[in-house]
């Protein structure tokens, strides 16, 4: 993190030229391909079983009341497995397809996992349960996928579809507003309509029934769920005023929840949750696209009740965004520069972001250009997604491929001096940086120099190389 190059000003870099003397890398990143020939791939999640694999979604093959969704497998090798853990049929008009998947935290010994598509033929949202086969790891059970959410569509957009259990063991649901445009559907819309699961982030309990006469809902509302008892309300919803929060993502070190949705002709959005969220948050859609006020006079959240964006940028100059993507908070040793930052892209204007939360607010890079394919380009970007090993993927639609972010030449959070090593040099830049108050010191990028990021750099030096 010798300089920090992409972030540090240059005075501070002039203000500690000891620590500036090593050549700082003009590619920090590099996209390494690691699969191609895929059907829109959008979603890389590991099995939390030790088995070095990743599970890629491919949103749809054909197209209408034909099209099938698959999961494929790459094995610890990176080789996708020519055969299908598991293909679905699905609807395919639009944005629909098969859209999220996760893994039950105990996927290790109850084989347990989770999908959400579109219902072939409705374009209903069906959230689902599968298991892995029982010999063969690498195929789903035959017959197992059993509907636990049905969730009515009245159009072919917005379905979110991201799913992901959170550090408290539910399995949290993006529902979009049911579609078309401006959110047209009754007086309120469905964002602000709490008798419908569109527009919301849901979250419910697997391993209870509160349906038990109903084989299309398999979950259970957790007791402190923010509408249980409200009169009128689906007890399923945890925060509302969404309109398509197509990718997300938990923390994987603080259980903070990233939401990116969106926005309709002006405004995309970044939503941040922190850990400590009781839920009930409303997001505003359709009275507000991030910040922007929609529709005045509309039945929505006054400001004082909206729980606003942390960032937005544009459809039109500077940022020409048409649709965000997100995303994942990057925790992994191999990108040293984007620990802690919320890693997201635009799908139109194909650029990447960095967004991190630092003592004087939020600060968003454009790092587009300093990620540098190896092969093919990254472009039309529908997703991202990590490995077991928290290394960061991203999912290009279009071309049918992924890459592997990687930071070249650095070994870790504790590389200070960029040396591709770790020894006792890298303590004397640490001290040399805490000193100088440089920016390399603050290895969680917070914007502070405390014993939080020695700490991180004990643990990153006793771990070794990634
Ligand atoms: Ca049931
Ligand atoms: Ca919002
Ligand atoms: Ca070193
Ligand atoms: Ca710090």
């Amino acid at each position: 993190m010798m300089c920090a190059a992409r972030r540090v000003s240059l005075s501070l870099c002039a203000g500690a030229v000891a620590l500036c003397s090593s050549p700082v890398a003009a590619q920090p990143f590099e996209a390494e391909l690691v699969a191609s020939g895929l059907a829109r791939p959008v979603a890389v999640v590991p099995p939390p079983d030790g088995s070095g694999r990743v599970f890629i979604v491919e949103q749809r093959t054909g197209s209408g009341n034909t099209a099938v969704g698959h999961i494929r497998v790459m094995d610890a090798a990176g080789t996708v497995l020519p055969a299908d853990f598991i293909s679905i049929d699905v609807r395919g008009a639009s944005e629909q397809g098969l859209l999220g998947l996760t893994f039950h935290p105990d996927f290790a010994t109850n084989r347990r996992l989770f999908v959400n598509y579109s219902q072939r033929n409705t374009g209903d949202t069906v959230v689902a349960e599968i298991l892995a086969d029982s010999t063969d790891p690498n195929v789903a059970q035959v017959g197992s996928l059993n509907t636990i959410m049905l969730i009515d569509q009245p159009d072919t957009n917005h379905n979110g579809g991201w799913i992901e259990f959170g550090p408290d063991g539910y399995l949290y649901i993006a529902c979009g507003d049911g579609g078309s445009g401006n959110d047209p559907w009754g007086a309120l819309g469905n964002g602000q309509n709490l008798s419908t699961k569109l527009g919301s982030m849901l979250r419910v309990d697997v391993d209870g029934d509160d349906f038990p006469g109903d084989a299309n809902n398999d979950y259970a509302v957790p007791a402190d769920n923010p509408f249980v008892g409200i009169a009128g309300a689906d007890e399923a919803i945890w925060a509302y005023g969404l309109r398509n929060p197509w990718r997300n993502d938990f923390d994987p070190q603080t259980g903070d929840l990233y939401i990116a949705d969106v926005g309709q002709f002006n405004r995309e959005e970044v939503n941040h949750q922190p850990a400590s969220s009781a839920g009930g948050e409303n997001y505003g859609w359709r009275k507000w696209e991030g910040t922007r006020l929609n529709f005045a006079g509309d039945p929505g959240p006054d400001a004082v009740d909206t729980t606003f964006p942390v960032d937005e940028y544009t459809h039109g100059s500077p940022e020409f965004g048409c649709s965000i993507t997100g995303g994942v908070v990057c925790r992994t040793q191999t990108l040293p520069d984007l620990w802690g930052e919320f890693i997201f892209a635009d799908f139109c204007s194909d650029r990447v972001y960095a967004l991190r939360n630092t003592a004087s607010g939020w600060v968003r890079e454009n790092i587009t250009a300093d990620i540098v394919p190896d092969a093919g380009s990254v472009s039309g970007i529908g997703g991202f997604g990590r490995d077991a090993q928290g290394r960061v993927y991203v999912c290009s639609l279009f071309s049918g491929t992924i890459h592997r972010i990687t930071q070249p030449g650095i070994c870790g959070l504790a590389d200070i001096n960029e040396s591709g090593n770790l020894n006792l040099d890298d303590v004397d830049a640490l001290v040399a940086a805490f000193i100088a108050s440089g920016a390399d010191a603050d290895l969680d990028q917070n914007g502070l120099w405390n014993v939080d990021d020695i700490d991180l750099f004990v643990a990153s030096f006793l771990a070794g190389c990634p």
